[in-house]
């Protein structure tokens, strides 16, 4: 049947005659009655890869385009005066994730689809996943993200377990999600949650009663911990999530008719950070249960479990007072202090490598390290600071457990799905076969001396900077010049990521136009992204954007040179419109902080130019491109450890000895904000800036400002720069999750 009379009659009307909500619901039926056209993916051996976070972004544009039939849907709609691009608009974004560490995964449910591997996600259906940004009076302000939708991706079953939280026994229902590769396989993501789960229950924005946790169990996405019943809530919610993760393992494999004893040869579980690490001592307890003895018991489990670190923050690494667990999970306790004992003996009671420390606390890492077999950083960079810094303790002991994997993203959604112009003139160049081997995007430096080509490419980069002002017009009111340069930085907001560097560029260059020296072409500076409810200086580093928005925007003398915009709930939608539109990927955090980034390879692949510090996949995005294709700035890696080991920075050095940065610190808390921004705030912002500063700010803003501005200068120089353009998509190909998810098989999983 043709997609036409398929489409029709699922409508049960002609399509010009349906409105986008019925256009909606029919093009989803289609899509999931062509999804289950196709097989569940099989093997020996299976993943699992389990995850507090998926940031899957919208589903039916990607279904679309990895059943091949985008295009042909896409002009069927504009046939009938309707928009395909509408439809998806209309779709709710499920924002079951925070950032890099739930998109990657979700990147990674894409890849391993696409390889035909079988392998599922397992996860929490949360209500309201994370919540929705507003901005009121220039700050942020938190509100329930409702993305649960009927008709909706999700296809409920009647898979329940029951979770046992010490007297308390709840049953939980699982929720499927398709997930089907680019002309590839078929898995699917499970998502658990409880059905006496109670949205009404939320007041005064993302405010609840955090006790009750049958209401509230899956409402949000990491709850505000920064109280004890919050932070217990995570608990109830981490082990909810690998309870029901290992006994639907267990019966999975049961009903294949696999012998347990021999699960290592048929299961491999990727822990994605240590939100899930309870899984370890959960399937202990279970295969102990099937009359599996402890000893054996952890011997399975450590050939299946592997453990991914994502981050070296001191305070994103969990620790557990052991009271939490035993008034959550008691019955795991005893499990957990097996595990402990066992490392007292076999390393001699060493309080680097024990589970349970000094004070009680159980430290979820550390039964990953000891009880998996693999620990893998995310970038070659960040691998080497776990190696020989973090983790050092542990590479002595397991040195063989250790490994890369530098992370990747989906190339389907991050240039076909986004950027189809010019994934479609990237066919005209190669042919498509980069769409399932990205190396060959390497074929496109044939064209570095074509100038139609490269004018072609710059070009198209223009059309996405009108698409993306439109938008940016539509959705926050202001105007953009899409002839102006686009410098944009996109991502969670966390002092490491030095947004707040990049708002004193944007000062410094305000000064600098006031003081009548204009830039050769008019910039315009994007941010976007949330901060976490509970995080203050993150939150007064987006009050003096917003501020800085106001001032700059609405003064006539300097708007016309340069624009500030912080969008307002950045989330995978916009991500999409607005990455292929930049032309400057601002990738600043403190060398050694930033475990990866993947945003850095979406901007590449989308002809963007990284102006960056030398840090997690930024190093390698410079090793393949070379140096005259990237701007590096700022102090090493290794300078960084060095001084705070030695405790040898002090930002208010750099503001009494350098005019510059002392009138742009200085401005914060000057006349001109003080006029829009909240005193408390800025002044709060200043005082941190000079006295504290601990991801040393001032001590790259010079080096930054001069990269930059070299950065600006060179933009004119047109040639040049398109050729810049050409290289860093050519160079891409090696940043594919697809790469990254066979090097993991490769190494990790032996699939098949
Ligand atoms: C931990 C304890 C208590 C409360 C919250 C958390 C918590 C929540 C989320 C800790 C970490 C996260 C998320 C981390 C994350 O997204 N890390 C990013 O992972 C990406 C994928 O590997 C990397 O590219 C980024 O560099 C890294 O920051």
């Amino acid at each position: 049947m043709n997609l036409e009379k398929e489409l029709t009659e699922l409508l049960g009307k002609p399509i010009e005659k349906a409105d986008r909500k019925e256009l909606y619901a029919a093009v989803l039926k289609l899509v999931k009655a062509k999804i289950a056209e196709r097989p569940l993916t099989q093997g020996n051996k299976k993943l699992y890869y389990i995850s507090a976070e998926f940031l899957t972004g919208k589903q039916l544009g990607k279904n679309l385009i990895n059943l091949g039939i985008y295009s042909e849907m896409d002009e069927l709609l504009a046939k009938h005066g309707q928009s395909l691009s509408d439809v998806e608009a209309s779709e709710p974004e499920p924002s079951l994730g925070n950032g890099g560490l739930g998109r990657l995964a979700a990147c990674f449910l894409d890849s391993i689809a696409t390889l035909d591997m079988p392998g599922d996600g397992v996860g929490l259906r949360y209500h309201f996943g994370l919540f929705k940004q507003e901005f009121k009076d220039h700050k942020q302000f938190e509100v329930p993200d409702e993305w649960l939708s009927e008709p909706g991706v999700l296809e409920k079953t009647d898979v329940s377990f029951p979770v046992r939280f010490g007297d308390l026994i709840v049953h939980s229902r699982m929720y499927n999600l398709d997930v089907i590769g680019y002309n590839g396989g078929h898995n699917q993501l499970h998502l658990f949650d409880l059905d006496t789960v109670d949205e009404s229950i939320v007041k005064d924005g993302i405010d609840f009663d955090k006790k009750d946790v049958e209401k509230n169990l899956t409402l949000f996405l990491y709850p505000d911990d920064s109280d004890d019943d919050g932070r217990k809530l995570r608990v109830y919610q981490q082990y909810f999530m690998v309870s029901n993760a290992a006994q639907y393992i267990i019966k999975e494999q049961k009903d294949l008719g696999h012998d347990l004893h021999h699960m290592g040869d048929y299961v491999a579980i990727q822990i994605n950070d240590t939100h899930p690490s309870m899984v370890i001592p959960e399937l202990i307890r279970l295969l102990i249960h099937e009359g599996i003895i402890f000893s054996e018991a952890a011997g399975i489990v450590s050939d299946v479990c592997a453990y991914t670190n994502h981050t070296i923050l001191a305070e994103a690494l969990e620790k557990w007072p052991s009271s939490y667990l035993n008034e959550v999970v008691p019955q795991l306790m005893p499990i957990i202090g097996g595990l402990d004992w066992g490392v007292v003996c076999a390393y001699n009671n060493n309080n680097d490598l024990n589970i349970i420390d000094k004070d009680g606390r159980v430290h979820m890492a550390k039964i990953d390290m000891h009880y998996g077999h693999s620990i893998n950083g995310v970038a070659a960079l960040h691998t080497e600071i776990l190696k020989n810094q973090e983790l050092r303790p542990f590479y002595n002991i397991y040195p063989e457990k250790f490994n890369n994997k530098t992370n990747g993203i989906t190339f389907r959604r991050f240039i076909m799905h986004s950027n189809p112009q010019l994934a479609d003139y990237i066919d005209t160049l190669i042919g498509s076969s980069w769409r399932t081997n990205a190396d060959s995007l390497k074929d496109l430096l044939q064209f570095y001396n074509d100038e139609a080509v490269l004018n072609r490419i710059d070009e198209i980069k223009r059309d996405n900077k009108v698409r993306a002002s439109k938008f940016v017009e539509q959705k926050e009111g202001v105007s953009l010049d899409p002839d102006s340069i686009f410098d944009v930085q996109v991502k969670r907001m966390h002092e490491y990521k030095r947004q707040q560097m990049n708002a004193l560029w944007v000062i410094y260059e305000y000064l600098r136009i006031k003081n009548g020296e204009k830039p050769q072409r008019p910039i315009t500076v994007l941010f976007g992204g949330k901060a976490a409810p509970a995080y203050y200086q993150a939150k007064a580093v987006i009050h003096l954007i917003l501020c800085l928005e106001e001032l700059i925007n609405n003064d006539p003398d300097v708007s016309p040179y340069l624009k500030v915009v912080m969008l307002k709930n950045y989330n995978v939608a916009k991500a999409e419109v607005i990455i292929p539109a930049a032309d400057i990927s601002e990738q600043i955090s403190l060398a050694s902080k930033e475990a990866s980034g993947t945003g850095n390879m979406k901007f590449m692949l989308n002809g963007a130019v990284t102006l960056g510090t030398a840090d997690g996949a930024n190093v390698e995005i410079g090793n393949l491109v070379g140096h005259q294709n990237i701007y590096t700035f700022g102090r090493s890696s290794d300078e960084v450890i060095g001084l705070y080991n030695t405790s040898g920075y002090k930002s208010i050095d750099y503001y009494n000895n350098s005019q510059s940065i002392k009138h742009c610190v200085d401005f914060i808390t000057g006349p001109e904000l003080l006029a829009i921004g909240d005193e408390k705030l800025l002044g709060d912002l200043k005082d941190n800036l000079m006295h504290k500063d601990w991801f040393m700010t001032l001590l790259d803003l010079e080096d930054y400002c001069r990269v930059k501005e070299t950065m600006l200068y060179d933009y004119e120089d047109r040639a040049k720069w398109k050729r810049m353009e050409l290289v860093n998509i050519a160079k891409s190909g090696f940043f594919s999750s697809d790469r990254t998810i066979r090097e993991y098989n490769r190494d990790i999983w032996h699939l098949k």
